[in-house]
């Protein structure tokens, strides 16, 4: 299931900076991470929680929730790192695992070289970490690779900012109990599945 963060006029102000071509590093750097946290509470709110009680210091006592499980985030390499510190914000001591997969520039095709995550993440929810969603072979590679680690497709939450129609539409068919959370849905692929209008290369622009 796709969840769509509010389109507030905040929200579009943000990335309208980051889409601009003349917005320099730190200021990509600085307005992605304000988006990016955004993302990051929109998932916490997909956790679940349990009754929990506390006594306030008026001596009343308040009958509220606190969050039950475990979580990790799980950056796709090279771009998803850019999203580690936005989840640090949030989750302070958080479990960070890694899968680096390249999309072939000819093919489009994604590749996978690399992955290293927590020994106990089949017994956490996931946050999967890439702010690109464009065909969605990158991360639905990504999402393979955790089910082989025993993680459910519904414990996973993959948090993106700019998603194509074409990447949500793979998802929803080959992952139907994930939930994609993203900013801003675009208007498609160009002829080298670049998503737009979208912000370009995020890994670029974030990187250098
Ligand atoms: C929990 O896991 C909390 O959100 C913490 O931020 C995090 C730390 O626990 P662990 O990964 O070190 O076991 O969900
Ligand atoms: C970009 O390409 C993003 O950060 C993703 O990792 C990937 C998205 O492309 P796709 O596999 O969805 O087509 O570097």
């Amino acid at each position: 299931t796709v969840h769509v963060l509010p389109q507030t006029p905040q929200l579009i102000a943000l990335l309208t900076i980051i889409r601009d071509k003349n917005t320099q590093r730190g200021d990509f750097i600085f307005y992605s991470n304000r988006i990016i946290r955004l993302l990051v509470e929109e998932g916490l709110n997909h956790l679940p929680v349990k009754e929990h009680e506390v006594t306030t210091p008026l001596g009343r006592t308040y009958a509220g929730v606190r969050f039950e499980g475990k979580i990790c985030g799980v950056s796709i390499m090279r771009a998803g790192e850019s999203m580690e510190q936005g989840l640090r914000d949030c989750c302070r001591s958080v479990r960070i695992g890694k899968i680096l997969i390249q999309r072939d520039e000819d093919t489009s095709q994604p590749k996978l070289f690399y992955h290293k995550l927590p020994n106990d993440i089949a017994d956490r929810w996931v946050l999967l970490l890439d702010p690109m969603n464009a065909t969605g072979g990158s991360a639905s590679m990504a999402v393979e690779v955790l089910k082989g680690k025993g993680v459910a497709e519904e414990r996973i939450l993959f948090l993106n900012l700019i998603a194509s129609p074409e990447g949500l539409e793979h998802f929803a068919s080959k992952f139907p109990k994930l939930r994609v959370i993203t900013a801003f849905i675009d208007e498609g692929l160009d002829d080298k599945n670049y998503i737009v209008p979208g912000l370009g290369d995020f890994g670029d622009r974030h990187f250098g």
